[in-house]
């Protein structure tokens, strides 16, 4: 009869996002085996650009495991925060008012890249194009994990834990039975466009509040530039033209001069946030997208799948090298209270710099408050710190 070819680790870590890479990398330099299985080929996987900006919280991360020279060489330190309302700026020292606590400048492409190069240097395994993997027995002691290799052969390795990193769409969090999971989605009701262009990057990550609705300007490494457009509902923003997206963001932005580009990309971002409890399952924990969604006000997505990531590695390590299951008990309680925490900033600010301009959904009496909210972070110091400690991540331990 034919078999597939079986395998043991001791952790398979099922997607190779931030948070399977971050995970993979920690668990490596902790000595504890693993194995990643990626759905996609490494060019595909490396070249998906999403998130720019690692917090101060995610990079100490790094820098706890003595992986920041390899992972975050040359990334800039963030600086000042720009906020333009009705083509008039404002700044906030988002670093100083966090204590001294920058975060960095990291296009997700470029710290995939790295997480990937770092973790096959120290002879990680990495196995890209798996198809139809599939989680057993996740409830029993011993979990295994089937699927088919680039070549096209039957696998299965028997693991003690399995970390599902694949994403919203992946296979992991459908693995769990019906019943086991609450799930909360929330549709923002607003619409948003983003593009990709080679055109130069702002000089501070740059948020603009104007009646014509809202837009942002961030950088992505030193010569291009990702742009999001708030656009009415019923609207499809990909029929717009370059230059008429460009004369958007000069308007919204109060920037005549604004240079443009060659769009490399266009989207549609969907302003949904999602949440499953608990984030494990028996033998199986559940982190980043897989387990949760964010909006990207406050650039929290990438930075709470390395959170869980983080909180993963240390659960697993001790289990493994001390016997204490105590912080693997703890995995999703823990997860949990900081994603309620980030989805509650990312729906504050989404609120607030979107009633501020174009009124025409929210009405004049919420754009009222939501310019009075926007104007505490200058007028009260309390204020503004929060919101840069905030930025900067919390250590939930
Ligand atoms: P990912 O990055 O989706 O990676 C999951 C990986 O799993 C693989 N996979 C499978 N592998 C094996 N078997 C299967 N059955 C599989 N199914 C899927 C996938 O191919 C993939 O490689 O999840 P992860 O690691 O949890 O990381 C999450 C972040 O990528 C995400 O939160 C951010 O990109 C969100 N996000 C942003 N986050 C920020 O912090 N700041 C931002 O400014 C920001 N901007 C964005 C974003 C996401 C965007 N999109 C398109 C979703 C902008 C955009 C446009």
């Amino acid at each position: 009869m034919w078999q597939a070819e079986r395998e043991a680790t001791t952790v398979v870590v099922v997607g190779a996002g931030p948070a399977g890479l971050t995970l993979a990398n920690l668990l490596q330099r902790s000595g504890v085996d693993c194995v990643v299985l990626e759905a996609r080929d490494r060019s595909y996987v490396e070249e998906r650009q999403r998130a720019g900006i690692l917090d101060h919280f995610a990079g100490r991360i790094f820098e706890e495991y003595g992986l920041a020279d390899s992972v975050l060489a040359g990334a800039p330190h963030e600086t000042l925060f720009e906020v333009r309302v009705d083509g008039v700026a404002r700044f906030l020292d988002v670093p100083q008012l966090a204590g001294g606590r920058p975060g960095r400048l990291v296009p997700q492409q470029l710290l995939v890249r790295r997480l990937i190069g770092t973790f096959a240097d120290g002879g990680g395994d990495l196995r890209f194009s798996a198809s139809g993997v599939a989680l057993h027995d996740i409830d029993g002691e011993r979990p295994r994990v089937t699927y088919r290799d680039a070549d096209g052969a039957e696998r299965e390795i028997a693991c003690s834990y399995v970390a599902g990193c694949d994403g919203f769409h992946g296979v992991s969090r459908r693995s769990i039975p019906d019943g086991v999971l609450t799930t909360y989605s929330f549709d923002h009701g607003i619409g948003w466009y983003t593009v990709l262009a080679d055109a130069p990057p702002p000089r501070y990550p740059l948020f603009g509040i104007s009646p014509l609705g809202y837009a942002a300007h961030f950088a992505r490494g030193p010569r291009a530039s990702r742009y999001y457009l708030q656009h009415r509902p019923g609207e499809d923003p990909r029929g717009w033209s370059d230059e008429h997206t460009f004369e958007q963001l000069r308007r919204r932005l109060g920037d005549e001069a604004l240079a443009g580009g060659p769009v490399t990309d266009r989207e549609i971002v969907e302003m949904r946030s999602f949440v499953a409890e608990p984030m494990a399952y028996g033998r199986l924990f559940l982190a980043g997208d897989a387990a949760h969604i964010i909006t990207p006000m406050g650039a929290k997505g990438m930075n709470l799948a390395l959170a869980d990531a983080y909180a993963l590695a240390r659960a697993v390590t001790a289990a493994e090298r001390d016997g204490d299951e105590g912080l693997l008990r703890g995995y999703s309680a823990l997860c949990l209270r900081r994603t309620w925490d980030y989805q509650e900033f990312s729906r504050w600010f989404t609120e607030m710099v979107h009633d501020a301009g174009d009124d025409s959904a929210s009405g004049p009496f919420r754009r009222r408050l939501a310019r009075a909210r926007l104007d505490r972070l200058w007028t009260s110091p309390k204020s503004a710190e929060w919101f840069a400690d905030m930025m900067a991540g919390t250590a939930l331990v």
